[in-house]
């Protein structure tokens, strides 16, 4: 029996309070309005920016349905939606792609106008909410909401994706892979036989790796505290690994004397403010390009000798790896069935949905890399 144009009854895990954990509830999610597209979730991965929700440092609007790096079945489509129908495989997109804003226009624009990164808003575009539980309206999240079995989002929030990709594995192009495979191969626009230095080796510093080595770079340096982040950083392209740890000068310092100078691009994915000095330091002059990944901390400022740049450096940054999303993310789904990269690295824990806290727990410990939950 079709569920179209009526009120689905399911479960989400819903976030009423920061610093509590989730709460799996029974929620009513209604039908898609004109220009919307309600979908089926298969999968989700649990991301960093969904833990800074939690843990209160990224602030939104609450009670809420997080989650935002997914894939799903769309389910139905409210009046006037043209690029998807029900039965298509799809990946929401937590940076959308309006068409019409002045960002999106621009060749290479990508933070659509219409994002709520830095604005947050829980709700569609038309400022309401599909989500209701115990009576109450719950809160949307970045245009996505996917830890809850059916979501509506914006058909500017929406791709179709090959009907043939397992969407399991191919979440992950909805956030953290993007990020920073984005980043080498759009951002920093990785040269073929370049050195690269890699600062920090989680999810998305590994992603970071898989981008560097796709675009022909000859040496990538993997940089970490942890050593035991190094056996996956080689097996997915780094060269070799260095812990700052075990030098007692500046890791920009140890840097430049391995790359006979400066390094052609650097990356800092870790979220730090000496780390991302660290690599504009160790770039060459004249032309190293450095890319910021890593979120800062809110509100606070680097010290930089403007000297630095005004001799060549190049210092960069990018959301979802400074791609187009509706543009983009078909065209990686379709590079990943082509095996152009694999996503399995990524992958350390699959858990049923209803295990949500326990995947959070596996995040924070820094036991996982990625997480996918299943519905
Ligand atoms: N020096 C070297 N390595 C360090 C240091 C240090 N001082 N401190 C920590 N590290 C290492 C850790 O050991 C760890 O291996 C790594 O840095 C960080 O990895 P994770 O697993 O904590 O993080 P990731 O890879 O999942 O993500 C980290 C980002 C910093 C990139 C995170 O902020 C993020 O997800 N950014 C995405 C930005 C974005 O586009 N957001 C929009 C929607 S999500
Ligand atoms: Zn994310
Ligand atoms: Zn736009």
């Amino acid at each position: 029996m079709s569920t179209a144009g009526k009120v689905i009854k399911c479960k989400a895990a819903v976030l009423w309070e920061e610093k509590k954990p989730f709460s799996i509830e029974e929620v009513e999610v209604a039908p898609p309005k004109a220009h919307e597209v309600r979908i089926k979730m298969v999968a989700t991965g649990i991301c960093r920016s969904d833990d800074h929700v939690v843990s209160g440092s990224f602030h939104w609007p609450l009670p809420v349905i997080l989650g935002h790096e997914a894939a799903g079945i769309v389910e139905s489509v409210g009046e006037g939606v043209t690029s998807v129908k029900p039965g298509d495989k799809v990946i929401p997109l937590f940076n959308p792609q309006c068409g019409k804003c002045k960002v999106c226009k621009h060749p290479e624009g990508n933070v659509c106008l219409k994002s709520s990164l830095q604005q947050p808003q829980g709700t569609l575009i038309d400022g309401t909410s599909r989500f209701t539980c115990r009576g109450k309206p719950i809160n949307h999240f970045i245009h996505t909401s996917t830890f809850c079995q059916y979501t509506v989002v914006d058909e500017m929030a929406v791709v179709k994706i090959d009907a043939a990709s397992p969407l399991e594995k191919v979440c992950l192009i909805g956030c953290g892979f993007t990020t920073g495979y984005g980043s080498a191969v759009k951002v920093a626009k990785v040269t073929q036989g370049s050195t690269c230095a890699v600062f920090g080796l989680g999810g998305v510093g590994l992603s970071v790796i898989m981008g560097c080595k796709a675009a022909g770079a000859s040496r990538i340096i993997g940089v970490d505290i942890n050593k035991n982040k190094f056996a996956k950083a080689k097996e997915v392209g780094a060269t070799e690994c260095i812990n700052p740890q075990d030098y007692n000068k500046p890791i920009e310092e140890v840097l430049k004397e391995l790359s006979d100078g400066g390094v052609d691009f650097s990356f800092e994915v870790i979220g730090r403010l000496d780390t991302m000095l660290s690599a504009l330091l160790c770039c060459q002059n004249s032309y190293g390009v450095s890319v910021i990944v890593g979120v800062p901390p809110d509100s606070q400022n680097i010290p930089m000798n403007p000297m630095l740049l005004l001799t060549g450096r190049i210092w960069k940054g990018g959301i979802f790896g400074g791609f187009k999303s509706k543009d983009s993310v078909p065209k990686l789904v379709a590079d990943f069935m082509a095996k152009k990269f694999s996503l399995d690295p990524l992958i350390t824990n699959v858990l049923p949905f209803e295990k949500i806290n326990e995947g959070f727990e596996l995040l924070r410990s820094g036991k996982s890399i990625r997480t996918i939950l299943t519905f």
